[in-house]
């Protein structure tokens, strides 16, 4: 036996050791630095476990029989029929010859290569990048905008604030906040569970270090939420049980009670803001008869009317902050509690003020809150898209059902173009998207889906032609983005799996077949191209910040160096100090409370004004069921590394745990371990009952990610993934963004058959990749 090495490596989970001996991961480690490491390092053999990966290139049979006789394709049979094995060569043949064909009978907007998801945390072979770089250099593709992470948010705040730093971890720090805060109002969560990941890599995880600071200044705290365990118990904070969806009811109120007492500030509101008048207006009922009082705002909140106006008077008499989480605005009209709060800070009037305002997104990844890093990072260069073609992001299925059909988005409206060949890199669409079943109608619709992954994920199997990735662990990248607080470096850690190749080696081989790869790799090869990009970071921190950083070789043999970065940072300080020195890029230079642009679009589901519109579907006791809020995984990231140990520990009986109420349980007989049936007119899935006091009744929470596993008849989801349930909706015309925290279901005790998941999984993957 060898030594163990030690080889520094990262994900979006944080910055560790892989520990490696005779070619074979024996551990890991994380760096000394990061005070809150996260479990989910502990995974990453998932990655290296050969059951799920696919080894080489591959191809579904009858696409495959069609593409060599010449004759064209269509995807009946997708996710149905066998692969069978492909060569590289012809592989690469293959697709560069589909993205050529394409292109030039049906032109650049016919592929879909939007191919949203969060892949590799490494900036190089950033698998999205590679391919829009790739694509750019022959005309272009379809693209989407924002993220299924927040997508409403930033649209309203574009508009409202001039741009959407403070829902991208601009705003105020949270150092600043646990400094001077004293009534902290937090909508959603500030939960360690999420503040593990971060797009990119993190290297110090803060969350907790500045609850304790927090915790030992005794803010008061009030946790708005269905769920009481996403804010740690240490820290001592009130606990409302908030129907979900109804917090811009709350919000509203809050700032009506405010001025019914005469405590807004009327300075702030005319030097700071537009339209303020409009905003007021509703409030007070003038525009619609109902004035949003404490009373008004319980019916819909389930919340105590006197304990709402209590707050109201505390919050302009201390130094209050508003946190929002980024769950708020999934879920539709998710604009409103984003543009609500917005309001509610502008009435309390301490927006510049430090410790005081609004603030959007602390936690929900590592990152938000924590020092703001200031040089650029290292990124992989996209070149120009030569044509415009987008989509909101989470609209895919509206792209592939309704080509030509008519969308609004900020205000404009645009057109669907037609699709005929999908790219997908780096993403999970089968994870990520809502009413997965809708998806798989829509998906059979294009000519050719390509899916570039590791892994044999629901998407893979659903593709015409499969590309094998290699892992992070299998190849040299480097880590570090808009607010993680070091550059890192990814190193190679063991062999590549199979026939697998790099997401970079794997482009370069399609550039080749389409005539471009002196273009895509510039003569650069991949250590050629990490040198390339540290460097660019490393002058930009010399010269801009006079930062020193020492050169690649240190770099890569230190591991990992700090970038300069921006502590105790309060948003919108210079605007307060002076707003027409400093405007903000709004319509009115000012904070939009009443929007002109709003005004003419007319649109029934985003008023001129921040409003309270009950969603199609929740708690509002006309319909039974229960509110189900499918939040991110514990164990893993999204669909990442479902077979880890981390994730596995999750799980109950091989399933998802459904969190409920033991109230609500015992009106259902349901115990506490029981399998459970979870429907609604869009689909079923199977799940563990997990009985606990912090979730609200009525309530129950399913978290995303698990693989998606169809019984025989493709009607039941075995293992518990909540996408076969969740409406796919936009947020409203502006936003576009994904609403899947609007949701209602049934629930009922289940004793039909429940195979295993997992085993279903397999078996069914070694049916259709069998050689034959
Ligand atoms: N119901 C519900 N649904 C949700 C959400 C919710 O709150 N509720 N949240 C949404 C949110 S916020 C998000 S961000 C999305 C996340 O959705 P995704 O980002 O699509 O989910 P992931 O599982 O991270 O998918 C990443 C894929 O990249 C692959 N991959 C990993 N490394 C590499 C690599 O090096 N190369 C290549 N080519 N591929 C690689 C992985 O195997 C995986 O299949 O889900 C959304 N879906
Ligand atoms: N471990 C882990 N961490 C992750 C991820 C992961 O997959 N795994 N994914 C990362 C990604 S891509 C993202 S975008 C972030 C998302 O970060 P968030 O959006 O903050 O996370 P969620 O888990 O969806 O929701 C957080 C909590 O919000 C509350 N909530 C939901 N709906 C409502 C509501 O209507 N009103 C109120 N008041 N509260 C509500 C619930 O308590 C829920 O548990 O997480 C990131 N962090
Ligand atoms: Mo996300």
């Amino acid at each position: 036996m060898s030594d163990v090495k030690a080889v520094q490596h990262a994900s979006h989970w944080g910055a560790y050791r892989v520990l490696v001996q005779d070619g074979r991961i024996v551990g890991t480690e994380p760096i000394p630095e990061d005070p809150a490491p996260s479990p989910i390092i502990g995974s990453i053999t998932d990655w290296v476990d050969p059951a799920r990966r696919i080894a080489q290139p591959m191809a579904r049979e009858s696409w495959l029989e069609a593409k060599r006789a010449g004759r064209p394709t269509d995807g009946s049979g997708r996710g149905q029929e066998r692969f069978v094995p492909l060569s590289w060569e012809e592989a690469f043949r293959l697709v560069a010859s589909e993205i050529d064909r394409v292109r030039q009978d049906h032109g650049n907007d016919a592929i879909f290569a939007g191919s949203y998801g969060w892949t590799s945390c490494g900036r190089f072979h950033h698998a999205p990048s590679q391919l829009k770089r790739m694509l750019n250099l022959v005309g272009g593709y379809t693209g989407h905008v924002d993220t299924y992470s927040i997508a409403a948010g930033p649209a309203i705040l574009r508009h409202t604030l001039g741009s959407d730093e403070a829902c991208v971890g601009k705003a105020s720090t949270f150092d600043a906040i646990a400094e001077h805060t004293q009534t902290l109002l937090v909508f959603g969560a500030l939960a360690p569970r999420t503040a593990q990941n971060e797009a990119g890599g993190i290297g110090a995880h803060t969350l907790e270090e500045n609850l304790k600071r927090i915790a030992e200044r005794g803010v008061r705290v009030v946790h708005i939420s269905p769920v009481k365990d996403d804010l740690p118990e240490w820290v001592g904070a009130e606990w409302w049980p908030i129907r979900p969806n109804s917090d811009t009811a709350l919000m509203l109120a809050l700032a009506q009670e405010i001025r019914r007492a005469g405590n807004h500030d009327l300075t702030f509101l005319e030097r700071y803001t537009s339209g303020a008048d409009l905003f007021l207006d509703y409030l007070a009922g003038h525009s619609d008869g109902v004035e949003k009082t404490a009373e008004w705002a319980a019916t819909l909140t389930g919340l105590d009317a006197q304990a709402i106006r209590d707050l109201a008077a505390q919050l302009p008499a201390t130094r209050s902050m508003i946190t929002v989480s980024w769950s708020l605005q999934r879920a539709q009209h998710g604009e409103q509690p984003y543009w609500a709060a917005l309001g509610l800070a502008s009435v309390i009037g301490q927006i510049g003020l430090p410790g005081g305002g609004v603030g959007y997104g602390y936690g929900s990844l590592g990152g938000m809150g924590a020092a703001i890093p200031l040089s650029r990072s290292p990124s992989l260069p996209q070149l120009t898209k030569p044509n415009r073609a987008f989509i909101p992001v989470a609209r895919i299925t509206d792209l592939l059902l309704n080509p030509g059909g008519a969308f609004d988005y900020e205000g404009k409206t645009y057109r669907y173009p037609e699709t005929r060949m999908v790219y997908w890199a780096g993403g999970n669409p089968y994870h990520h998207h809502q009413d997965l079943n809708r998806l798989e109608r829509a998906w059979a619709r294009p000519e050719t889906i390509v899916v570039q992954d590791p892994c044999w994920t629901a998407a893979a199997l659903r593709a015409d032609i499969v590309l094998p990735a290699t892992t992070s662990l299998e190849r040299n990248d480097i880590a570090g983005n808009r607010r993680c607080d070091l550059i890192i470096a990814m190193q190679k850690a063991v062999e590549p799996l199979g026939e697998a190749r790099n997401d970079f080696d794997i482009f370069c081989g399609l550039a080749k077949e389409l005539g471009v790869l002196e273009d895509f790799t510039e003569g650069r090869d991949e250590m050629g191209w990490l040198r390339h990009m540290y460097e660019k970071v490393r002058h930009n921190s010399q010269e801009r910040f006079g930062h020193a950083m020492p050169d690649f070789d240190g770099f890569w043999e230190a591991g990992y160096v700090p970038v300069p970065t921006k502590e105790n940072h309060t948003y919108l300080e210079a605007f307060r100090a002076d707003p027409d020195a400093s405007p903000l890029t709004t319509e009115s230079g000012r904070i939009v409370l009443g929007s002109q642009l709003l005004a003419e679009r007319c649109y029934e589901d985003c008023l001129a004004h921040p409003a309270w519109l009950p969603p199609q579907e929740w708690l509002d006791g006309k319909r039974a069921g229960f509110h189900l809020l499918s939040n991110q995984p514990t164990g893993r990231l999204h669909s990442q590394l479902h077979q880890g140990p981390t994730s596995l520990a999750e799980k109950r009986n091989g399933r998802e745990q459904l969190r409920l109420n033991p109230a609500d349980a015992e009106k259902l007989a349901i115990a506490d371990g029981a399998t459970v049936r979870v429907w609604n007119e869009r689909g079923s899935c199977l799940a563990t009952a997990s009985l606990t006091d912090a979730v609200t009744p009525g309530v129950v929470v399913l978290p995303t990610g698990s693989w998606l596993t169809y019984s025989q008849d493709g009607r039941l989801e075995l293992s518990g993934n909540p996408n076969v349930l969740t409406p796919d909706v936009p947020t409203s015309s502006f936003g576009q963004g994904c609403a899947a925290h609007t949701c209602m279901v049934q629930i009922e005790a289940y004793d039909g058959p429940a195979p295993d998941p997992t085993d279903y999984y397999d078996r069914s993957l070694r049916q259709a990749v069998a050689q034959g």
